[in-house]
């Protein structure tokens, strides 16, 4: 017989991580709320916006090792690896929802036997793993260590490349109990070729953590940067590209905002245990403040692009290129590009949208082909890289664009040939 997992979540981690399962021989039953996540698996409609994962996830299901679900009952009746992959987000006061995973742990312990299996793959904030999945699970009477094994596996893949880092990416495991931890291993190493190493379950979570803080922070720096550079009339992306020759320098890239559904959030995660011990994390809360200033920046760059050029806002046309997070994904969760457009609409004649994988707007108008959405534009705004923006040659955007027309260019994908007078980056 073959072993059995399954996977609670089958969202952007879920899905890539039960199916590297299900491809290394594992039977893979995985479990989700969304019925129509549900369909575009079984039906092999998934978006193939990730490298390789539609294929491997149609193939998976083909040969029986991956079946997904909404009944809790087919999902979770007996299995003895149990992999939660829910979402953990922040509510509107940055305080952290646990409800879902509590509703997964929920669901576990009806079906828990002795010498069960339960890893935790969601981001969640320090002390999670002891205080509240470990004493949740041991409501069972079945106790961590002794016959129940338990661990916290943080996910740490790149979207854009998610399967690939499922496979390889070194990996790290937190856990109270040797046993816990040679059962981690040995389930992670059939699928990932990475490093894999052990700790503790709170060194594992602000592992985690640290890891999105210190992108996060990392980027502030580059946007605080952008914004005093640009100033001075200096080329941010020229000072990124000759510090980054040093070899212990790492300067990230400035943007119109940071979104998708982990940086926005873990941070918080930090700050607010950080609160508990009476302790202000100054750099990080700024970090997090300079973050989500920049769709306001980005708003006003525009605003004054149109002045320079002698346009009034009420009579502009705006083109947005790219609403979703960032390039060549299809997720908008937390997309500033939100921000932007719905500041723009009530006070710009038209803003139409374009976007090679979503069909979101954000309320402004669909746009599909690419030259009709910039014929007669007065400002084209980009707003993410996708392939489809990196590969277009922007002198012929600008010829389509009205005579008075200027490019705002957030994601430093012009060509150096289009970048005129009528050019402006962030
Ligand atoms: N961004 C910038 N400048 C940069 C890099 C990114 O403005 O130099 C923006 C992006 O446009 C986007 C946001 O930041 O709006 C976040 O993008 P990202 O590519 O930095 O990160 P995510 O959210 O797609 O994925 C991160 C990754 N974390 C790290 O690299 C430390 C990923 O490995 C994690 O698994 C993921 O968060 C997660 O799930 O936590």
């Amino acid at each position: 017989m073959k072993d059995k997992i399954s996977v609670i979540g089958v969202g952007y981690i879920g899905l890539p991580l039960a199916t590297a399962f299900a491809s290394s021989g594992f039977e893979v039953i995985g479990l989700d709320v969304n019925q129509e996540t549900i369909d575009r698996i079984n039906s092999g409609t998934i978006d193939d916006s990730e490298p390789g994962l539609s294929k491997m996830v149609n193939k998976a299901v083909e040969s029986g090792n991956l079946k997904v679900t909404i009944d809790t009952d087919e999902a979770l009746r007996n299995t003895h690896i149990f992999i939660v992959c829910v979402q953990t987000p922040i509510n509107d006061d940055y305080e952290s929802n646990l409800d879902y995973l509590k509703n997964a742990l929920m669901l576990i312990t009806k079906y828990l036997d002795k010498g069960d299996f339960i890893v935790i793959e969601s981001t969640i904030p320090p002390g999670t793993m002891e205080f509240f999945v470990k004493p949740f699970l041991e409501e069972t009477s079945l106790k961590v260590g002794s016959n129940l094994f338990l661990a916290y596996c943080c996910e740490n893949v790149f979207p854009t490349n998610i399967l690939e880092e499922t496979m390889n990416n070194d990996k790290i495991i937190g856990s109270f109990d040797a046993k816990s931890s040679k059962l981690a291993v040995e389930l992670y190493s059939r699928i990932n070729k990475g490093t894999i190493r052990t700790t503790d379950t709170k060194t594992a979570e602000l592992v985690k953590i640290s890891e999105n803080v210190f992108r996060d922070v990392n980027i502030a720096l580059a946007n605080e940067m952008a914004i005093i550079f640009k100033k001075m009339g200096v080329d941010i992306r020229q000072i990124i590209k000759l510090s980054n020759y040093n070899k212990r320098v790492n300067i990230h890239n400035p943007g119109c905002g940071v979104g998708g559904s982990c940086l926005p959030k873990d941070p918080y995660f930090l700050i607010n245990a950080a609160n508990k011990y009476g302790i202000e994390l100054k750099l990080i809360e700024t970090a997090r403040k300079v973050n989500n200033s920049m769709p306001d920046y980005t708003l006003n760059i525009i605003k004054q692009s149109l002045d320079d050029v002698g346009i009034q806002k009420s009579d502009a046309i705006i083109t947005i290129f790219g609403v979703t997070y960032k390039g060549d994904v299809v997720d908008i969760r937390n997309s500033p590009a939100k921000e932007i457009i719905e500041k723009l609409l009530p006070i710009m004649k038209e803003v139409r949208v374009h976007d090679f994988l979503s069909t979101e707007t954000f309320g402004g108008k669909k746009s599909n082909n690419l030259n009709d959405s910039v014929t007669g534009s007065n400002c084209v705004v980009i707003l993410n890289n996708h392939a489809g923006y990196r590969k277009i040659d922007f002198r012929k955007i600008v010829s389509n664009m009205a005579k008075k027309s200027v490019i705002v260019d957030t994601a430093d994908i012009v060509n150096i040939e289009a970048r005129k007078e009528n050019y402006v980056s962030i």
